[in-house]
């Protein structure tokens, strides 16, 4: 998180589908695609191509947060970023065979004693001392909320710390850019070192299911990474430098799950359209203050829960036997 959105997001390319061959798309899971708007969630799992197996995650089936897997957070992570929210273990809510992070207006004294205006969810893996291998697929399926200042997330932390490696497998800044998800890559203090985005929906649609996944393989000159949304790579890169010694093969990564609520890098939710304040600057373009624009922007409706909820089906780790 230290990392997380501090770099040049206005500077990225957009990397198609790179069509390499090795990786083929992922099988439809249900018969919900995009725009769905029912809440059916899936069950089966099936693995992304064949020579994966499963060997952890969650399916969010269950009635509560697994503790065994997950422990939601009570405290203000994401001051480094000025986010907004208390995050609270009552915005974290497991039914329906999915999870739910809800974001609310409502003001609440967080442990530590910062009163917040706003409340949301986060649940980490590190804190239960799950971690992952080095080597793996890490795929979620999700629905987000198109609402500026919500900051919907699913990233792996190095177990020796986010700053030594960090893998934003998928990011959803809404007001930076409205139905765009990015894919990000931090190494040893080199921030943004890769970045990657694909369009997933349009901001003005329902929110609809989609997958978001890293590869993480051997490479001949390092460790590879490659990001898929709905079975389609968007981006790839090859790390020659760091030091991937530095941690147990068989337990590297820790999985985060969150959503933000406001910050440097989406606004705040009910401050002016198009505008992050923190910055001084339009979060797509246009004259700031007053003149930014807002296009594919949208306000969160508070009265709504399902406007400023992040649905997850389920988070899957697969590994090559
Ligand atoms: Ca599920």
């Amino acid at each position: 998180m230290a990392y997380r959105g501090t770099g040049k997001i206005a500077a990225l390319v957009v990397v198609g589908a790179m069509g390499l061959g090795a990786c083929q798309p992922v099988p439809p899971t249900t018969s919900l695609g995009i725009g769905a708007t029912t809440t059916a969630t899936t069950t089966t799992v099936v693995p992304p191509t064949s020579g994966w197996a499963l060997v952890g995650g969650d399916e969010f089936n269950g009635n509560a947060v697994n503790s065994t897997n997950w422990k939601p957070y009570h405290n203000t992570y994401g001051d480094g970023n000025h986010e907004l929210a208390c995050l609270t273990p009552n915005n974290v809510v497991e039914s329906g065979g999915a999870l739910s992070i809800t974001a609310k207006k409502e003001q609440v004294t967080c442990p530590g004693g910062s009163v917040r205006q706003y409340t949301s969810g986060f649940i980490g893996s590190r804190d239960v001392g799950k971690y992952f291998p080095r080597y793996a697929r890490f795929e979620i399926r999700a629905k987000v909320p198109h609402a500026q200042g919500l900051w919907p997330a699913f990233w792996l932390r190095h177990r020796n710390g986010a700053s030594v490696a960090e893998v934003d497998v998928f990011e959803y800044f809404h007001s930076q850019h409205p139905g765009k998800g990015y894919a990000t890559l931090h190494l040893d203090g080199r921030k943004n070192l890769s970045k990657g985005s694909v369009g997933f929906e349009s901001p003005s649609s329902v929110s609809g299911w989609h997958t978001w996944a890293v590869e993480i393989s051997p490479d001949p000159s390092g460790v590879r990474f490659d990001f898929f949304m709905d079975g389609t790579k968007f981006h790839s890169y090859v790390d020659t430098q760091h030091n991937w010694a530095s941690a147990d093969p068989s337990a590297t990564w820790d999985i985060a799950i969150n959503q933000a609520v406001g910050g440097d890098w989406v606004g705040g939710p009910d401050d002016r359209l198009g505008y992050l304040a923190n910055l001084n600057r339009c979060s797509i373009s246009g004259a700031a203050p007053t003149g930014c624009t807002t296009t594919g922007i949208n306000r969160v409706d508070w009265a709504d829960h399902a406007d400023a909820t992040y649905a997850i089906d389920y988070v899957r780790v697969f590994v090559r036997p």
